[in-house]
């Protein structure tokens, strides 16, 4: 039987179990990359494991969450990344050269690899080819020491693109497309495998901003086969001897199939406040609008910003609006300026802001209280902006600058009516990176150059907190009942005011679920244990560890939920929580407040393989809960932690 793109790749990479759809197997690992926030753990776990060096092909360590160094504590976390880098043999993207997933495809992606990465969005770069998973940072770390990495075998969908983008339709849309007919958990242990003529019509641009945000259905990663127009692209910023030529076999057999035909497409957009509340734009027309920003880690290339500066040629936009353009590459904002495109751009009204995350999660350009906020990034979870009543929309680069142009939400084919003169800014494969472009190396630091050779810990960087292997048993308060689609958003904010202790967990976690309620922190340490108890989809969004560890920290033991995100749930596993499916009575039935107790003996259950455990609420009412864990899960939950178990098997114990 023929293979799958992805089975190829896994196949190439697998050391330890079979490929078969939810088994769990062990890959090799050929690069990882890290960023600012969830990279200062990642090293200090490297620390704790006690490795000397890099064991992958390459390591990336790039700095772009929180690049305005408001106070010193984001300068110790950048300068303590850049020792680790320098140290333990990664590269180094210095602030402000750009955000992890634009600079990486830039520079290091290549097809047919495997990249594990602590941010969510790593398989951006499955646009061309390489099979890109988001993970825990604990993940990175090890898979850094020459680890495997583990993984359940997803099921593997084909989504047959058919026909052609129309005018005005874009990438983006296609990504909102699959949102809107999918849901922000219809993508949970699978991958997207993007194939037919459609997909060979997209640029290596356009695929990126798919693949980009399969993150938000919840996908385990998304990717296309690569082409002409792979290496084409490849070649324009000087790495063609990277191509490698991979499809899937014609007879592959995938496990489901989408179809969807691009020429059906218009412009899309979605509504306050989840990525899947897409609506066609007709359906908005009209909403005022006081913020525009386009650019961020989804369309932040140049060539997502080319069309906005094309259609603002000659023109300014609307006096009431503000626009402002966050590349997602020093590199985009260099070849912009090249180009002359920066100038147009400000000279019609736009604001160019560094090449970083920022306020995608909060951090400068916050909305205005109760305003319209269009963005063309990848989430717009309620708060995350930087405000609680936040109303972001998310859209394509070209939906955004016509709300600039027309100060107000409007399909830009009306738009372009009612102007006459405002043409779409399709892109030629000229107008995609040119020769000797895209080796901007100056901001970033090889091995080889490195200037330091031992970590360098200011006062901001702390310790790694580890568990007590788990004990026989638990019990405690439900110290919180929360809903569906709980983001890590909602666990460990990300805004400026808090993101500086990501190095800190003592202090971090005073934050935990605040965003819920501002008192459970405080509640969680009085208790001292207790149990989460959250409905379907818990831990949607980031990578971030910290949203186990800070909890972990606090002294809860278990997760009680419906279900669980895949990147979170791993991340519990790794810091020794146990999360716990419950059925929808249950949820319906269980208090903010009621004691809960695992009948079991749960140290005893986990070793011997039980997947129900009897929970006795109030000592009233029985249920049953489900641990869905692999062998190596259950190791991991019984040793306290993934540090711990790593540690172990590497003293042989
Ligand atoms: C995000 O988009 O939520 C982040 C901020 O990039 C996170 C990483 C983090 O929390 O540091 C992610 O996507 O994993
Ligand atoms: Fe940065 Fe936003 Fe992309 Fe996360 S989603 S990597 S915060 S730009």
């Amino acid at each position: 039987m023929g293979q799958t793109l992805t089975e190829k790749i896994l196949d190439d990479h697998l050391v330890e179990g079979e490929l078969e759809t939810g088994e769990e197997i062990g890959i090799e690992i050929d690069q990882v990359l890290t960023q600012d926030t969830t990279g200062t753990m990642v090293w200090l776990q490297f620390e704790a494991l006690d490795m000397d060096e890099v064991q992958t092909e390459l390591a990336a360590q790039y700095c772009d969450h929180q690049t305005y160094q408001f106070d010193f504590k984001n300068t110790d976390d950048h300068r303590f990344l850049r020792s680790a880098a320098g140290t333990y043999g990664a590269y180094f993207s210095r602030p402000g050269n750009g955000i992890c997933h634009q600079v990486h495809k830039e520079n290091f992606a290549a097809p047919g690899k495997t990249l594990l990465g602590s941010d969510s969005h790593t398989p951006t770069p499955g646009g061309l080819g390489e099979l890109a998973i988001g993970a825990g940072g604990l993940d990175i770390a090890v898979a850094m020491g020459g680890g495997e990495y583990y993984v359940e075998v997803p099921e593997i969908v084909n989504v047959r693109l058919e026909g052609e983008l129309p005018e005005w339709a874009t990438a983006k849309d296609v990504a909102l497309e699959m949102l809107r007919r999918l849901s922000v958990k219809g993508g949970v242990g699978k991958i997207f495998e993007y194939t037919g003529p459609g997909a060979e019509s997209l640029t290596i641009p356009e695929r990126t901003t798919i693949t980009n945000l399969g993150t938000e259905l919840g996908a385990t990663s998304s990717i296309f086969p690569t082409d002409e127009k792979t290496k084409d692209w490849l070649s324009r910023i000087g790495r063609e001897d990277e191509y490698v030529e991979l499809q899937p076999d014609e007879d592959a057999e995938y496990d489901d199939e989408i179809v969807l035909d691009l020429s059906d497409l218009e412009p899309l957009i979605a509504k306050p406040s989840m990525p899947d509340n897409v609506v066609p734009v007709s359906e908005a027309e009209g909403e005022e609008v006081e913020q525009v920003i386009l650019g961020s880690c989804t369309n932040g290339a140049y060539e997502d910003i080319l069309p906005g500066a094309k259609m603002l040629e000659g023109r300014e936009i609307a006096k009431h609006t503000e626009m402002i353009v966050a590349p997602g590459s020093k590199q985009a904002s260099e070849m912009l300026a090249r180009e002359g495109w920066t100038a147009e751009m400000m000279a019609a009204g736009v604001n160019f802001s560094e090449a970083t995350c920022g306020a995608c999660i909060g951090i400068g350009h916050v909305p205005a209280s109760d305003s319209v906020s269009l963005r063309t990034f990848n989430r717009n979870f309620e708060g995350r902006s930087g405000i609680e009543d936040d109303s972001v929309y998310l859209c394509s680069p070209e939906v955004a600058t016509a709300a600039a142009i027309k100060g107000e939400i409007v399909d830009p084919r009306d738009l372009a009516d009612e102007l006459g003169d405002l043409e779409a800014p399709g892109l030629e494969m000229g107008d995609s990176y040119s020769p000797g472009m895209g080796q901007n190396d100056s901001d970033i630091i090889s091995p080889d150059e490195a200037i330091d050779d031992e970590l360098i810990k200011g006062p901001n960087i702390g310790d790694v907190p580890l568990k007590d292997p788990l004990g026989s048993e638990i019990e405690g308060e439900a110290l919180l009942k929360m809903e569906d689609n709980i983001t890590t958003d909602h666990i460990i904010p990300a805004t400026s005011d808090i993101l500086k202790f990501r190095s800190n967990v003592p202090k971090l976690s005073e934050f935990t679920l605040s965003r819920v309620d501002d008192t459970f922190a405080e509640r969680a340490k009085q208790a001292d244990g207790g149990v989460l108890v959250a409905g379907e989809n818990y831990g949607q969004g980031s990578s971030r560890e910290h949203a186990a560890l800070c909890p972990m920290y606090l002294g809860i033991e278990a997760v009680l939920a419906q279900s669980f995100a895949r990147i979170h749930k791993a991340n519990l596993f790794n810091f020794g929580l146990v999360p716990l499916t419950i059925d929808e009575d249950t949820y319906a039935k269980i208090e903010q407040g009621d004691d809960v107790e695992i009948v079991d003996d749960v140290a005893e259950g986990i070793k011997s393989g039980k997947e129900e455990f009897t929970i006795r609420v109030n000592d009233e009412w029985e249920a049953t809960a489900q641990l869905d864990a692999s062998e190596r899960e259950r190791d991991i939950l019984s040793s306290g932690g993934k540090l711990t178990w790593t540690k172990q098997r590497a003293e042989g114990g």
